[in-house]
């Protein structure tokens, strides 16, 4: 009798709640989008940090190889497209750093935008499409001096109208010189005495409606969708139902998802505490709703989750859970999808060249220099065959490869490409909106399976914070997936120089 089991899956909560507030947008603990490519005819690379807040301000960094004349940007919100736009924003030039412009942007909404780039020079116009979303991660908080500023001046006002009522009731109608009489004294003791009940009633309206505006905005901080994760026993096989239980999804408020470099789902199990065991797989589904994968002979353990998916408003998300996989493998395991790899390794240490299952090896070229938070991190790894040749990698889902990267503690999950921290089906989604031909700035590895790519893959990313961090980078060789994983210690960033 195959017996369905539910697994235990109380630590689910827990976890969710340490995470909640972290998560900023498609990647967990990482909100700034870095991206790496061709805009028309020019090699770029792009930085843009959200703020957080909505409306806020997005700073953007625009590095161009050659010299041009101009690069402006624009945000571009998803429902109403160029056409509803606020005229692009000039770029300025950051003195001391050839070809990089930076300007800030006001995004007024949630939602999804892009950062239109163009730019023009001796090449003609170029244009590119950097997917951002704007989402309200946190409340940014009054800070002490301005409150006590703000009561003071506050007491100012209506201590000074108090008084203005009770010497305009008691002596505006008095004959210059003239004394005061108990009449009026008491007139004017009534007068502030009312005054003062008005103002009251004005100061407790004034905080409630302080209070239900702060209402509001918690009302639109983001959490990921909610969802349920479990593992049921299906004809032999352990088959993982990922369910999406969020009331918006369920009432179709949100627009479909759409396939990113070909799956609906990309789905990511990291076992914890040790990350001694990866997988990277791609449920599939009936009813948008329910999705299910085949999972792979992974050890047993407590694993998170992490399911990023795309809209196609250009939303792109990662849901968050934690999974119990308990006793061993069954016997069977027959992948839902080709592409779905998965791979144990303990701790690496400092190790920058590991083996690969298919005897070649992985190098990272990190240097001797030490990894700082948010500054670009040298990602760049190089595939050797088994007798130390340059290995010929092919595309991966598309791509030249993936790089999955977790902090320790669970505080940041993110899964870039070569071109970024974007999800290409968002760029593709806006680049059609606005008619863009993109053919040639992001050429589309996915038609070209076994295109031959060069040995050395790079990423365009800063860590978020200093900490202990794991990498898993997956490349394709031979028509295999290979998985390098590697061990990275990320240093503060030293204090800013003062500024004269
Ligand atoms: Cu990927």
């Amino acid at each position: 009798m195959s017996l369905a089991r539910r697994l235990p899956n109380g630590t689910a909560g827990l976890f969710g709640l340490a995470v909640v507030w972290l998560a900023a947008t498609a990647h967990i603990g990482s909100p700034d989008v870095y991206f790496k490519g061709l805009a028309g005819p020019y090699e770029v690379g792009v930085v843009v940090r959200p703020p957080g807040v909505v409306p806020g301000q997005v700073d953007v960094v625009v590095q161009v190889k050659d010299a041009v004349d101009r690069v402006t940007v624009q945000p571009v919100y998803w429902e109403t497209s160029t056409g509803g736009a606020p005229q692009p924003d000039l770029a300025q030039p950051v003195a001391g750093e050839p070809g990089t412009y930076a300007t800030r942007l006001w995004l007024m909404t949630t939602g999804s935008y892009s950062i239109a780039v163009a730019i023009r020079g001796a090449r003609g116009m170029g244009a590119v499409n950097i997917p951002v979303l704007s989402t309200a991660t946190r409340e940014l908080p009054m800070s002490r001096a301005l409150g006590a500023c703000l009561l003071v001046l506050g007491a100012f006002l209506v201590f000074g109208l108090l008084s203005i009522i009770g010497a305009g009731s008691r002596e505006a109608t008095l004959d210059p010189g003239a004394p005061v009489d108990a009449r009026r004294r008491m007139r004017a003791r009534v007068a502030m005495g009312s005054g003062a009940a008005i103002f009251a009633l004005a100061l407790l309206g004034g905080n409630a409606w302080w209070r239900s505006s702060a209402r509001d905005y918690q009302r639109i901080i983001y959490v990921p969708p909610a969802n349920t994760a479990r593992i049921v026993d299906s004809a032999g096989q352990r088959v993982l139902h990922l369910t999406i239980t969020a009331r918006d999804w369920l009432d179709r408020k949100e627009t479909p998802l759409v396939p990113d470099h070909g799956k609906l789902v990309h789905l990511f199990l990291v076992r914890a505490p040790g990350m001694d065991a990866f997988a990277h797989l791609h449920p599939v589904t009936r009813d948008s709703n329910d999705f299910r994968v085949a999972v792979p002979p992974l050890p047993p353990g407590t694993y998170r989750l992490y399911a990023d998916i795309v809209h196609q408003s250009g939303f792109a998300e990662t849901l968050v859970d934690t999974l119990a996989i308990a006793g061993d493998a069954p016997a069977s395991f027959a992948p839902t999808d080709s592409d779905d790899s998965w791979v144990t390794a303990g701790a690496r240490g400092d190790d920058t060249r590991v083996a690969l299952a298919d005897g070649s090896t992985m190098t990272w070229d990190r240097g001797d220099t030490a990894i700082v938070a948010n500054q670009i991190a040298p990602l760049h790894f190089t595939v050797r065959t088994p007798d130390g040749r340059a290995a010929v990698l092919q595309p991966y889902m598309g791509m030249a490869s993936h790089a999955m990267i977790t902090r320790d503690d669970a505080s940041v999950f993110v899964h870039l490409h070569p071109m970024g921290t974007i999800a290409m089906a968002a760029q593709s989604l806006f680049d059609r909106r606005q008619g863009i031909d993109t053919s040639r700035a992001t050429p589309s590895t996915m038609s070209m399976r076994d295109t031959a790519l060069p040995d050395t893959v790079s990423f365009p990313y800063a860590f978020p914070k200093p900490g202990h961090y794991r990498l898993w980078v997956q490349v394709r060789r031979s028509g295999k997936v290979l998985t390098g994983t590697f061990d990275a210690t990320v240093r503060e960033a030293a204090p800013p120089r003062e500024r004269s």
